[in-house]
This record gives structure tokens, C-alpha cells and sequence, in this order.
């Protein structure tokens, strides 16, 4: 039977943008602080923390190079026992970020292991010389021809050894060697030491990249990221996620999260990660509907096919029935808004949201909120170059131009899918700088903060806002949303997203038209004097409006 999760709704924090206390335009944990009575007042159960670690921000703190302090940008050890302290004095959990695929460049780790080749760190990291035959620092002399996450090849020449490194993001974000057990011993460490500290968990950074097919060979995979066959759910990941949580969690008596970030992960392996009886983790990231609007790489944008969404979520939902457990989510700082992506957010803006996310908490999985998604926060207009930060969009911006793409199309394309949809501050309030900051905001609010903002939502009881709220609270009051059985309505009906949950003798009919015309979902007499339990339409009738989502209920 499903864990503690079950019941759980997760909420995201992107420090960087959530809420800056001391005006230099970066969020930071005082920040995070004067805003835990608020998600209390929400009623998640667990925060996840993006990285707060020192780190020279190449990739906003997914490049650390210190895993047992704060940046001093963010705060101090202090703070964020403070905050660990509110947090868990309103009864929730607090979940760290663990990136432990790769370090920054800065960290000692890797500034030790580039000194040379005698290094007793040289092992730590993946060292390779040029290709046979080839001249270090040639193009193509590459190890191997694997490209990186980040455009261009994920080998760095180190010059001063002549040997290369791998990266699978960053030039800046060296992998680790999980071959070395020294490397894996020194990363449970530093997780016992963060769980020591009083932490609830972690959510796992890439997680299944960290084993490598040996040896490494050049790549076969067609599509953006060429190699990554060879370190997508490789050979020893679960032995070392096996071992991780033994050395991490054996004897420890809390109720703990772990959840996976697994880009390309099938529900085979999610079956693997997740079965209790293994010990790996307890959830993963799937990556499957946030891949469905694109075609090739993921700037190549298409229309989403509600066929297409439900067939994938009824996999999932089918696949992890008996054994493991679904994370669910629309949303996370790597994703376009989804509002944006898959509603509305002109006309029906409000009324889409709700639907999403009607549809998305009542599946059976744990789902997560991504700060500013609760009031329906939408894509920013993204006009120039200028106007993005995120490392993903400026490198493949420059290598799209580079290859002759017109600079108007790339950047429609980053409109869209871009990382820093995710990232513009969180809308507070209609006050300037939307409430985020006294000074300059690193990354520009969205203009329609005077509209779309917590305050304004909070203020409105017919607001998204609400509605989350309402979700959460509905996911703590009735079990069968957390622990019933999941049995896909109408899979064939190309408008309108409908499912039952049964548990025991209690069923809920979701019904949603995830569409911006009217719906007819037939006749329905079994659930014709079913209890309404919430809606986004007052008095619905019989066909449903544009984005018109209901849920019932009834006895059996
Ligand atoms: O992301 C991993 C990942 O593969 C993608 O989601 C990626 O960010 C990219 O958008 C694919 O197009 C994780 C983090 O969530 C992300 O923020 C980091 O940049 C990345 O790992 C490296 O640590």
C-alpha cells in the first residue's frame, strides 16, 4: 500500500525567484520565511527547495560547489535553520535538491582532480584523452561525439593536462565518476549530514544519469542529445540507488521523501525505481507528457493532442497501479507555464487552470505545485535575446543562429518552451516589481502582475488560487483521491478528460473539458444524483462548457 505520500501535495520554491527580503533583486530564504505562513494557508505538506548551495550560478545553483553550506546570496546555515524550523513548525516537511550527477568546476572536488593527472581526485570526475589518432583541442577530437543538455559537445578540453572532461550539461557542471565508491560514499555523507540536520528528503537532480555504459563509445541516439542511450537509466543506477538509500536511510525512523528527476524514463524502469521492495526511491519525474508538444528537440513546438495526454498519463497511471507510485506534475523550473502550454490564458485563463489542475490532483500520484502555478501565473513575452538569462536558451540560441536559423524563429521557438517561462518572479502583489523585490528583479516580472497575483487571488474566493487550496484540502479529507484505484472514462472523447477513483465504497467521476468549446459527455445516469465536490463553473449543466471541470461523488 502507497506510503505517507499518498496524501501529500508538494510544493516547489525557485529561491532565486519566489521572494527577495533584502532588495539586490535575488530571492532568498528570509524571503522564503516571510512566506510559510502563506503555504501553510495553502496546506501543502512538503516544500522542495531548488539549490540554495554556494555555487557560481552558471545554471542557477545546479552547479554547486560547496554541498554543506548556503550561498551567502541566498543566506546562511543560520537562516535556513530557521526556516527548517518554521517550516516544520507549521507541520510541513522540508525537501532538499541533491545534484550529485555533476559538481560545479568550482567545488574542491573538481579543482583538485584537474590539478593532474597524478590527482588522487583525477578518478572523481570522467577524464578521457582525445580520440585516436586526434589532436586534443581539434574539433572532433572529442572522446566521444556526445553532445551536452546545453548545446555543443559534452567534452571539455582541460588544457593544462590535455585530457578531457565529460559534462552533460554545463562546460561548468562536470560529472561526477559514480564508478569510484570514494564518490559515492562522499555523497551519502553529506546526505546524512543535511538529514542530521533535520531536512525530510530529497528530490534527485538527473538522477539517472549518474551510471555511464562503459566503455565509453560515441552515441547512436537521434533527436537533441546524441550518447544519451549510453546514460539514461544505465547499468549500475539501481545498484547505487540501492545503495543510497541503505547508507542514507537504514535506521532512520522519519517519514522521508525521495523522488527521482528522470528525464527518458519508461514505465519499466519507473516500475524499478519505485518498488518499495527495491529501496531506490519513492517517486520519479516522468518526462513524458511535457514531451508531447514538440517534435524532435524540444524547441520544436506542436499543438498537444488531448488523445495524445491522455493516452500517456494512462499508461503511467495504468503502469504504477500495483506497485510503485506516480509523481504528478505540470509544472517545474525547467517548463514552460501551464497555463501557457496546455489552457488558456487569455479569455479562459482562470477557468483552464483550474481544470488542469482539477485533472492533473486527481490522479493517483503525489502531485507538485510549482510556486506562482497556484493563481495561475502565465509565460512571459519573451521579445529579444536580452530579455533571457537561462544558460539552455542563450547557448542554443547562439548555436541555432551559428547555424543559419532565422533569429525571429529561434526566439518564437524560446517563447514558448523556454526555461525562464518558469522563472520570472513570483506576482505577489500589483505594487511594484509585483510585490518580489525593493530593488531590481534579476529576471523581469511579467506585466500582467497587476492582474494575476497572490493578493488579488487570495482576495477572490472564485480564484485559481482557491481552487488549489480547495484540491489539497479535498486530497487530506477524502482518501480515495490519494489511495483509490484509477480507471481512465471516454478515452476515446477528443475534448473532454474524464476518469473514475474507487476505493471501498467510494467513487469519484472527474470530468473535465479540456477544450475552448462546449463538451457533451453523454449520458451519465449512475452518477445523475451523485454529490458534487467541487467545480470551476457554478451550476454546470449537462454539457460542459469551455474548461468546465467538475468532480462527483457517490456510494456504491
Ligand atoms: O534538469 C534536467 C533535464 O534534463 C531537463 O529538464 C533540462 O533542464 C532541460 O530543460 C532539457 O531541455 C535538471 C534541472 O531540473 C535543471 O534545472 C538543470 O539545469 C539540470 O538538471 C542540470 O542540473
Amino acid at each position: 500500500q502507497p506510503g505517507w505520500f499518498a496524501d501529500a501535495v508538494v510544493y516547489q520554491i525557485y529561491p532565486r525567484s519566489f521572494a527577495d527580503s533584502d532588495g539586490d533583486g535575488i530571492g532568498d530564504l528570509r524571503g522564503v520565511i516571510g512566506k510559510v505562513d502563506y503555504l501553510a494557508d495553502l496546506g501543502v505538506d512538503v516544500i522542495w527547495l531548488s539549490p540554495v548551495y554556494p555555487s557560481p550560478q552558471d545554471d542557477n545553483g545546479y552547479d554547486i560547489s560547496n554541498y554543506r553550506d548556503i550561498a551567502p546570496v541566498f543566506g546562511s546555515l543560520d537562516i535556513f535553520d530557521e526556516l527548517l524550523g518554521r517550516v516544520h513548525a507549521r507541520g510541513m516537511k522540508l525537501v532538499m535538491d541533491l545534484v550529485v550527477n555533476h559538481t560545479s568546476d568550482e567545488h574542491s572536488w573538481f579543482v583538485e582532480s584537474s590539478s593532474g593527472p597524478d590527482s588522487a581526485k583525477r578518478d572523481w570526475y570522467i577524464w578521457r584523452p582525445a580520440r585516436s589518432g586526434m589532436t586534443a583541442g581539434v574539433p572532433g577530437a572529442e572522446p566521444t561525439n556526445w553532445t551536452s543538455f546545453f548545446s555543443g559537445p559534452a567534452w571539455q578540453l582541460d588544457e593544462a593536462t590535455g585530457e578531457y572532461y565529460l559534462h552533460l550539461f554545463s562546460p561548468k557542471q562536470p560529472d561526477l565518476n559514480w564508478e569510484n565508491p570514494d564518490v559515492r560514499s562522499a555523497v551519502h555523507e553529506m546526505m546524512r549530514w543535511w538529514l542530521d540536520r533535520g531536512v525530510d528528503g530529497f528530490r534527485m537532480d538527473v538522477i539517472n544519469m549518474i551510471s555511464k555504459t562503459l566503455p565509453l563509445t560515441d552515441g547512436s541516439t537521434v533527436g537533441s542529445v546524441i550518447g544519451s542511450e549510453q546514460f539514461l537509466n544505465g547499468p549500475r543506477v539501481h545498484e547505487y540507488l540501492a545503495e543510497m538509500h541503505r547508507e542514507v536511510f537504514a535506521g532512520r525512523t522519519g517519514r522521508y521523501l525521495t523522488v527521482g528527476e528522470t528525464p527518458g524514463v519508461t514505465v519499466d524502469d519507473a516500475r524499478l525505481y519505485t518498488d518499495p521492495a527495491r529501496g531506490e526511491v519513492d517517486m520519479v519525474f516522468q518526462f513524458d507528457h511535457v514531451d508531447l508538444d514538440h517534435d524532435g528537440s524540444k524547441w520544436e513546438h506542436i499543438p498537444l493532442r488531448l488523445l495524445d495526454l491522455k493516452a500517456c498519463f494512462g499508461r503511467w497511471q495504468a503502469g504504477l497501479a500495483d506497485l510503485g507510485w506516480n509523481s504528478l506534475y505540470w509544472n517545474n523550473h525547467d517548463q514552460p507555464r501551464v497555463v501557457s502550454r496546455f489552457g488558456d490564458d487569455g479569455q479562459h485563463r482562470a477557468r483552464s487552470a483550474k481544470a488542469l489542475a482539477t485533472v492533473l490532483h486527481l490522479h493517483r500520484g503525489t502531485p507538485y505545485v510549482y510556486q506562482g502555478e497556484e493563481f495561475g501565473m502565465t509565460n512571459f513575452p519573451f521579445a529579444s535575446i536580452e530579455d533571457f538569462q537561462d544558460i539552455e536558451s542563450i547557448n542554443h540560441y547562439r548555436q541555432a543562429v551559428a547555424g543559419g536559423q532565422d533569429p525571429a524563429a529561434a526566439i518564437a521557438a524560446m517563447r514558448i518552451a523556454g526555461r525562464d517561462n518558469a522563472r520570472t518572479p513570483v506576482q505577489w502583489d500589483a505594487t511594484p516589481q509585483a510585490g518580489f523585490t525593493t530593488g531590481t528583479p534579476w529576471l523581469a516580472v511579467n506585466p500582467n502582475y497587476v492582474e494575476i497575483n497572490a493578493a488579488a487571488a487570495l482576495a477572490d474566493p472564485d480564484s485559481v488560487l482557491h481552487h488549489y487550496r480547495k484540491l489539497i484540502a479535498l486530497r487530506h479529507l477524502e482518501p480515495t483521491v490519494g489511495r483509490g484505484d484509477f480507471t481512465m472514462v471516454l478515452p476515446h472523447d477528443e475534448q473532454i478528460y474524464a476518469f473514475t477513483r474507487r476505493l471501498g465504497h467510494t467513487e469519484l467521476l472527474v470530468l473535465a473539458n479540456l477544450s475552448g468549446e462546449p463538451a457533451d459527455p453523454g449520458p451519465l445516469p449512475e452518477w445523475a444524483a451523485a454529490e458534487i465536490l467541487l467545480t470551476n463553473v457554478p451550476d454546470g449543466a449537462a454539457v460542459l462548457l469551455p474548461w468546465e471541470a467538475r468532480i462527483l461523488r457517490r456510494s456504491l
